[in-house]
């Protein structure tokens, strides 16, 4: 048996089943499979995004999803409520939330903690969220203002399995900023230093492994596949590593994130398959097999 010649090909994969199992495979068993399929993957993921006004929340979710998403800007706080933002694309829909009140006064405390709560355990009727992506400004002296909200606020609210990453944005800004490489969209060597540093900093700052701080930056492209990627590989549903990839920006989209969704994809299509197919020994015993052969390509 040969490799699948593009494994999201499923009109292949099923032709393929059909062959190995004698077509045991009936038009009834590829409608059942295509449909299951097609209701996995029309699942539409969650990201929750923190952060100071003006850290660049807007900018990133721009640069992620590669529309204009929100109104990004240069003056003053233009984010005051949650903000909901259907990304739609023609593989999928995403659900971005824009949520504000870090570094607010406590005033509205009572407020932001409802709110999250609510939010994060899925009371809000959207049925919680997939991932929480937190940015900060990477010129920032001090997160303590972060910090406390993230603790009060949002920790509590959260499951311990819920992914959450650090994004260090706006790290063309750090010091000595001048050595920040246009050409190569990279920073100079002193600068890597510090920006090394300063995600040193903010993982002991939130008692975090460095790993979960990935400096990035929105607005000059850097970094944007390594932060896809570990946004990507860090959730552990395939059904939503597939739908989340699907709708990122391809520019920045890289072969290891295209992996990992491949890879994923193959997961939901191997239980939708197993689930349709378990109580006919021969197409049972013949997707073992093309299962089996699969994994040994990847
Ligand atoms: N140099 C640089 N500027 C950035 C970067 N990301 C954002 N900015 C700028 O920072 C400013 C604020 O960005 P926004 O994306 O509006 O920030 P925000 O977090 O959405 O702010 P609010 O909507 O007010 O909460 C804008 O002028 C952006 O162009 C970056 O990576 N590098
Ligand atoms: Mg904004």
């Amino acid at each position: 048996m040969s490799a699948p010649t593009t494994s999201f090909d499923l009109q292949s994969i099923l032709d393929l089943l059909a062959r190995h199992s004698g077509g045991a495979l009936t038009a009834s068993h590829r409608a059942e499979i295509e449909r299951k399929l097609s209701a996995q993957l029309s699942y539409t993921p969650r990201v929750a995004i923190f952060g100071k006004t003006g850290a660049g929340k807007s900018s990133l979710m721009n640069a992620l999803f590669g529309q204009r998403i929100s109104a990004v800007s240069d003056v003053e706080a233009c984010t005051r409520a949650v903000q909901t933002h259907q990304i739609r694309t023609a593989r999928g829909s995403l659900e971005l939330l824009d949520c504000p009140g870090v570094a607010e006064s406590s005033q509205r405390d009572v407020e932001y903690a409802t709110l999250y709560r609510d939010l994060l355990e899925g009371r809000d009727g959207g049925g919680g969220v997939d991932m929480i992506l937190w940015v900060l400004k990477g010129d920032d002296r001090a997160f303590s203002a972060d910090l406390d909200f993230f603790t009060r606020m949002v920790q509590p609210a959260m499951a311990q399995s819920l992914p959450i990453l650090f994004v260090l944005n706006q790290v063309d800004k750090i010091e000595p900023f001048r050595e920040w490489d246009e050409a190569r969209c990279a920073p100079g060597a002193r600068q890597q230093d510090n920006i090394e540093q300063k995600r040193t900093y903010v993982s002991q700052c939130f008692s975090v492994p460095p790993s979960l701080v990935v400096p990035v930056s929105a607005v000059e492209g850097y970094r944007l596949g390594v932060l896809m990627y570990e946004m990507v590989s860090r959730l552990r549903d395939d059904r939503v590593k597939v739908t989340l990839a699907r709708t990122l920006n391809d520019e920045h989209k890289d072969d290891a994130v295209r992996d990992i969704e491949k890879k994923a994809w193959w997961g939901v299509l191997g239980s939708v398959v197993s689930a349709v197919v378990s109580s006919i020994p021969v197409l049972a015993g013949a997707w073992k097999v093309i299962k089996s052969v699969w994994k040994s390509f990847f």
